[in-house]
């Protein structure tokens, strides 16, 4: 029986028609790439694997076995001797699927996030399911957030735009070559950088996808950060001096005030999608003012001075030129901002200032440059442009059936869901209007979800993954997804496509995603 189960296993999936370790010998014709190792990785077993994310934590699904090849791809000297070269790894099933999956990177990439597909695939990895995924470097070697390498012309290109396209090319031969046949689909997915690289591959590389999922992407990083420079900026107009006078934006808003805050959010919207379960599905509804909560006197516990309401209004409103001109998105009103938010990187995501590391610390603060002047020198940042994913004609990407997901987190203070919505909008118009998008396109708010993942308030385990598959290889088109997570144990939501929400039917028990209806 367990012969005869394991052979039906196996024609299920597709087997290589090469060894694992003969793969050093790759050669691709016109193609400078070379192997750096291969190796043939047994089963990992459920609960034995940790992810590479934030916030790690357990694979709770088996990997199957699968051979790994790590090479590089143009190979060079570079910017003062310095070795450069598009480093990727790719792991390739024993019983392969069929597809192909590229996962996004993050920060500035310059390390290669192991390739197991998790961005948008809740608790069950591309690989785990038989997906051939890979992951790159983009071209540099170097910490996270180091920007070193923008200094040689190649490396900054590559990240800029062109490794993903030459991996995904190479990937795509590496494939062919081990299976005997090529991948019958293919698939990006990557969240912030990697949500930004899989809005490149529907832009500049129209052809290469058919479905492609993109979180809380980096798209346009040098405005978001004038969106953050504005916000610090007004945590410090308000903050309280330490003994030797410096401001202390810390101590802007007490616990208190910050619990205040946060009551009073949810006061507001957190019955508009007809459940109050301290989530606000209905974001767009959300038309929060601080101003509610200020004194009419003296400062008390159940109220905001009068300069906190303007520091909060201004912060969330987000940047304005001199002409008034909005220079980055609001920020939506939802209380993962406050720093209410448990796990070791809930201060560095507090939009609120916050005692510990905070995403706000990385961002100048213009104290005596104008808003106008930010704008300025993002307009003439090179890199910045070129690395700005804001084109907005798909017309080949859809014109081939190509399918272009986004979430976002409501909570996500290092990029505005607000200003991914716009793009996705912008984006509706220049391409036949919203309705005729949404047979190619779908957009998702994830309620409470701060950077792509956690949050003290949200459920951001979901499978886009398989909702997307499902929408490229038989034309069903999801118009929602189930949500769970670890904030809330047993519950579960539908996450709808907007302009649709999820919102309680009225009946039935409030923690089942099935009394709830996707509604606009
Ligand atoms: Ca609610």
């Amino acid at each position: 029986m367990l012969a005869s189960s394991s052979f039906a296993q196996a024609q299920n999936g597709i087997a290589p028609v090469q060894k694992c370790a003969d793969l050093v010998n790759l050669k691709i014709a016109g193609t400078n790439v070379q192997t750096t190792k291969t190796e043939a990785v047994p089963i990992t077993p459920a609960g034995t694997l940790r992810t590479p994310s934030l916030t790690p934590t357990t694979v709770p699904v088996a990997i199957p076995a699968y051979c790994r090849v790590d090479g590089e791809i143009d190979p060079r000297t570079g910017f003062e001797g310095k070795h450069y070269a598009i480093g990727f790894e790719i792991a390739l099933p024993d019983n392969w699927n069929g597809r192909f999956l590229f996962q996004g990177g993050g920060g500035l990439n310059g390390n290669i996030i192991p390739p197991l597909g998790l961005p948008g695939a809740g608790n069950d990895p591309a690989l785990a399911r038989g997906f051939a995924v890979v992951s790159t470097d983009t071209g540099h070697k170097g910490a996270v957030f180091d920007a070193l390498f923008m200094k040689d012309q190649l490396a900054s290109l590559n990240f800029a735009y062109i490794a993903v396209g030459r991996v995904a090319v190479v990937s795509k031969e590496i494939i062919a070559q081990y299976y005997g046949q090529p991948a019958k689909h293919s698939y990006f997915a990557g969240c912030s950088t990697g949500g930004r690289e899989g809005m490149l591959m529907s832009q500049r590389y129209p052809t290469y996808f058919d479905g492609i999922i993109v979180g809380d992407p980096a798209m346009r990083t040098g405005f978001s950060n004038i969106g953050l420079a504005n916000a610090r900026a007004q945590w410090a107009k308000i903050a309280p001096k330490d003994a030797s006078g410096k401001p202390d934006p810390a101590k802007d808003f007490s616990d208190g005030d910050r619990q205040l805050l946060a009551d009073s959010i949810m006061k507001t919207c957190d019955g508009l999608d007809g459940v109050q379960d301290g989530m606000i599905f209905d974001t767009k509804a959300c038309h929060y003012n601080p101003a509610v909560l200020r004194c009419k006197g003296a400062k008390t516990d159940s109220c905001l001075t009068s300069q906190q309401v303007t520091a909060l209004q201004n912060a969330f409103a987000g940047p304005k030129d001199s002409r008034g001109n909005q220079v980055y998105s609001p920020f939506p009103w939802d209380t993962g901002h406050l720093g209410a938010g448990s796990g070791p990187f809930a201060p560095f995501l507090s939009f609120l200032p916050s005692s510990g590391p905070s995403i706000l610390a990385s961002v100048e603060q213009p104290t005596d440059m104008s808003i106008d002047g930010l704008v300025a020198r993002v307009r003439d940042d090179e890199n910045q442009t070129l690395s700005e994913t804001t084109w907005t004609n798909l017309s080949t990407f859809f014109g081939h059936g190509g399918k272009l997901v986004f979430y976002h987190g409501t909570s996500d203070p290092v990029f505005s869901a607000f200003d991914t919505l716009a793009y996705y909008e912008k984006m509706a118009a220049a391409n036949g209007g919203l309705d005729q998008v949404m047979n190619s396109s779908r957009f998702y708010f994830v309620p409470g979800m701060q950077h792509c993942e956690g949050g003290s308030a949200t459920l951001d385990k979901f499978d886009l993954l398989s909702a997307v598959v499902d929408w490229v290889e038989n034309g069903k088109a999801p118009d929602s997804v189930i949500a769970m997570g670890k904030a809330f144990p047993g519950r579960s939501r539908p996450l709808c496509a907007y302009p649709k929400y999820a919102y309680y039917k009225g009946q039935g028990d409030p923690e089942n995603a099935a009394n709830f209806e996707c509604r606009q």
